[in-house]
């Protein structure tokens, strides 16, 4: 396994390392909020396996399964030979906010990611679709796009990861083959030379290191798609469950989390400030945030703060994919710390459930309750 002083770049030394092998960690979640790009050297790390030094010169991407001319491409035929698109998008992982649901009942094997494991870049790349074209897509029989990696999981027969996405999310205009992150050549832990980047999705079908591209009628048969990263009903355990009725995670749900709760000084005139971020997947927008300082009884409204400008301008996709940042400020009230809430709503209505307890699954995923933080008291 590659040692992890090798990693290029190094990240923050604020960094929190959930393990080191496989790579696993992200910023403070008061530092998730500090940028609307998020820095590379902050940008969360999830790997289940070792962490590929591939040789750009070398790449080589096979597209196939049900195309007509199944092809190899290098990373100079996807940069020259397709149009170069750029999407800025943010990237969850299924376990953001998991330390949430252990507090309910212990989730055995994996990491505490607070809501730390999500970020959002500005991603270059040749579309899927145009490459899938390029290779003759058998349309009629073709249902879904398996992506596989490079690397050697964790997993007993270290097969390497993967996943699929629907026909439909593969042929989309945001779905693209990156191979830079923020203008620069991606870095060697988010996945380089070349990784697919699927807006909107959970963060594990953005695979990495891509090595193979299989065009199919069915999903993967990847463990990291038929057994993993798939919601179980409340009553199944590590011991007793069963994969194959389990729900394939897809599009990400509405979410939103408070980051940082700066008090004014007792009976001053600064107001206590709330910041934080908002996200949903599946092209749906954020419409609302809203905070409350009483579990809910009464909601204020946060301030949405606009996309940067120049975010604005490179992205094609007129910022459907990306997070939003908010931020509220209520009137500075006693010295005792405060619980402040948050939830968002979305532009199909959907809005967070209240309670982790009503989302606990034995993997961890998809927690998106109500956040809650205690402010430190005021001074
Ligand atoms: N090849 C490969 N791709 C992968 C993974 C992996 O372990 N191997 N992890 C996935 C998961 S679970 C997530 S959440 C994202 C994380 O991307 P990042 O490390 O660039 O933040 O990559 C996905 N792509
Ligand atoms: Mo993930």
């Amino acid at each position: 396994m590659a040692s992890v002083a090798t990693i290029q770049p190094a990240k923050h030394p604020s960094f929190i390392y959930y393990e080191k092998e496989p790579f696993n960690g992200g910023p403070l979640p008061s530092m998730a909020r500090t940028e609307f790009i998020t820095p590379t050297d902050l940008f969360y790390v999830r790997c289940h396996g070792n962490i590929p030094a591939l040789d750009a010169a070398k790449y080589r991407l096979s597209i196939k399964g049900l195309v007509a001319r199944p092809v190899e491409l290098t990373l100079e035929n996807l940069r020259s030979d397709f149009t170069p698109h750029t999407v800025a998008a943010t990237l969850q992982c299924a376990g953001n906010r998991r330390d949430e649901l252990i507090q309910v009942k212990e989730v055995p094997g994996e990491s505490p990611w607070t809501g730390n494991a999500i970020s959002h870049g500005v991603w270059t790349g040749a579309r899927l679709a145009d490459v899938l074209a390029s290779a003759g897509l058998d349309a009629s029989a073709a249902k879904f796009v398996e992506f596989i990696g490079h690397d050697k999981t964790e997993k007993k027969d270290h097969s390497p990861f993967g996943g699929s996405v629907p026909l439909s999310k593969a042929l989309a205009p945001e779905t693209l083959l990156a191979y830079a992150l923020d203008g620069q050549p991606l870095p060697q832990v988010h996945g380089f030379p070349v990784r697919a980047i699927v807006p909107g999705y959970l963060g594990a079908r953005s695979v990495k290191w891509l090595h193979e591209i299989n065009v199919r009628a069915e999903p993967s048969d990847n463990l990291f798609q038929a057994e993993e990263y798939r919601l179980h009903p409340a009553d199944a355990t590590k011991a007793h469950h069963d994969a194959a009725s389990a729900l394939p995670l897809g599009e990400v749900p509405v979410n939103s989390y408070i980051c940082r709760i700066q008090r004014g000084h007792p009976g001053g005139a600064a107001p206590m400030v709330v910041e934080g971020w908002a996200y949903v997947g599946g092209g749906n927008e954020i419409h609302r945030v809203e905070i409350s300082e009483d579990e809910g009884e009464h909601w204020t409204q946060a301030e949405l703060l606009p996309m940067p400008s120049d975010v604005q301008t490179a992205d094609e996709e007129g910022g459907r994919w990306s997070w939003r940042f908010w931020r509220a400020e209520l009137p500075a009230a006693e010295m005792a710390p405060v619980q402040i809430v948050v939830r968002a709503w979305d532009t199909a209505t959907n809005v967070q459930p209240s309670r982790p307890e009503d989302l606990w699954n034995f993997k961890g995923y998809a927690n998106n309750a109500w956040h809650r933080l205690v402010s430190a008291r005021a001074s």
